[in-house]
């Protein structure tokens, strides 16, 4: 382990250690201007609270709150004592900005050393970084992580497939951080190149950014012959390293010491108990700059209530199924593009990219998923095709109680994705 000591540290001890830093926490929030303001709104004050269960007293952090105290409303240290700043990329909207001291940086890398660690990876592993660097967290974030955990670390970034392999093949990766989606494309190339990526040495892959489903993890541990690890994090809470999987792969530790965490009823916002489903809320415990009380992530989750095998006492959470804004209204029935992903990947003859379009025709809501063929599949003749689109529709509806049109396509012919797959393309005028 990287922190044995703190990474196993029992339950109260763990209790205790939050409270201490969740008072700091909340004088360093009262110190912005953000915070000052909700707080006295409120009629809070924040040395009233004692105990790390009063916090469901402060009011929720939203998205919409980091937007409108956009640039610096949220800063609680002066100007110069800021090293680094990152920015989600507002396609949802105006985009957040979050920022840094030095301590934070350095707090950042030690948690993502912990969290790799935590997979077995030591200072011994070459470490190719396919995230974007810049303003997205992907980058620098494990990018400093790694260093710190000693691995030699390779910058590539995102995209340029060609020159990926050449790097793993040349420096012998051993892990590889990447999108779920791009991994699959990768592997996809490097066949086409005509090399087995089961015979590089890659055998770790660290998986996040995007929400995908256990299908999809193992296919891409069957394509490549390796272990892949769920990676968790958002921006607002630094970026990656907020929650990983260990050894185990049998969901993510999210780090207590660093993060307090409450699952919520979306729509009522009621705290839910351990097991149960609903919105993940986090509250940062460590960091100078900027500090965030009680966000509202918008992930839906559930606490795993059992303790990990590995003897860590951090609670895990369960792999996301989708973004409570994620969630698509069909004709009145709520589905979620990960319960889609799930049959699609669980079928052999589907290859690895798949789109799902929405459009509202004489007021009806209409599903179209294009969906690309596993390349050796796509030469069968059109009775096996059509075999396989009533199969795909018969699963879909059973499980999503909608009809989606299937539209088989060739691989190759939707737009590979490096980073974030776009899955959801939604044509109706709502
Ligand atoms: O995506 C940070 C990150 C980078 C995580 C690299 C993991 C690896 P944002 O751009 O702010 O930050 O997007 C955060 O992405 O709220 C989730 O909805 C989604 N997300 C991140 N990791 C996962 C995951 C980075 N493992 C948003 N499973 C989050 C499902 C994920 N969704």
């Amino acid at each position: 382990m990287w922190n044995s000591k703190l990474e196993t540290l029992d339950r109260t001890s763990l209790e205790e250690l939050q409270m201490r830093k969740l008072a700091r926490a909340l004088e360093s929030a009262a110190r912005t201007s953000y915070y000052s303001r909700v707080f006295a709104d409120c009629g809070i004050e924040v040395a009233k609270i004692r105990s790390i269960r009063d916090i469901k007293e402060l009011p929720f952090t939203t998205k919409n709150d980091l937007r409108l105290s956009y640039p610096d409303g949220m800063l609680a240290v002066p100007r110069g004592d800021v090293v680094r700043m990152h920015a989600s990329s507002g396609t949802t909207g105006k985009s957040t900005v979050i920022f840094y001291t030095m301590k934070d940086v350095g707090d950042w890398a030690d948690l993502v050393a912990r969290c790799m660690a935590a997979t077995g990876a030591t200072r011994e592993d070459v470490f190719q970084n396919m995230m974007g660097y810049g303003l997205f967290t992907g980058g620098l974030g494990l990018h400093y992580g790694a260093e710190r955990l000693g691995c030699l670390v390779i910058p590539s970034a995102a995209g340029n497939t060609l020159r990926q392999i050449q790097l793993i093949r040349d420096f012998g990766t051993t892990i590889i951080h990447i999108t779920p989606s791009y991994a699959l494309h990768l592997g996809d190339e490097a066949a086409a190149q005509g090399i087995d990526p089961k015979r590089l040495a890659v055998k770790k892959a660290y998986l996040g950014a995007e929400p995908y489903s256990e299908a999809t993890r193992d296919k891409i541990e069957a394509q490549w012959g390796l272990d892949a690890y769920n990676s968790y994090g958002l921006s607002e809470m630094n970026g990656p390293g907020v929650a990983f999987e260990c050894v185990e792969k049998k969901g993510m530790h999210i780090w207590e010491d660093y993060y307090y965490i409450e699952v919520i009823d979306p729509d009522s916002g009621r705290l839910l108990s351990d097991g149960e489903q609903g919105e993940l809320v986090i509250t940062h415990l460590n960091r100078e700059a900027m500090p965030m009380i009680r966000y509202r992530t918008r992930d839906l989750t559930a606490v795993i209530p059992e303790p990990c095998p590995c003897g860590r006492s951090h609670r895990r959470i369960e792999r996301i199924k989708g973004r409570t804004d994620d969630m698509l209204f069909i004709g009145g029935v709520n589905v979620f593009p990960s319960q889609i992903e799930t049959v699609l990947m669980n079928v052999p003859e589907v290859g690895n990219n798949y789109q799902i379009v929405l459009d509202r025709q004489e007021n009806l809501d209409r599903m179209h998923i294009r969906v690309e063929l596993y390349s050796k599949m796509f030469h069968r003749d059109l009775r096996e095709l059509e075999r396989l689109r009533s199969q795909l529709v018969k699963e879909l509806q059973a499980l999503i109680a909608v009809t989606p049109r299937i539209e088989i396509l060739e691989p190759g012919s939707l737009p590979p994705s490096t980073g974030k797959a776009v899955r959801v393309i939604d044509n109706r005028k709502i």
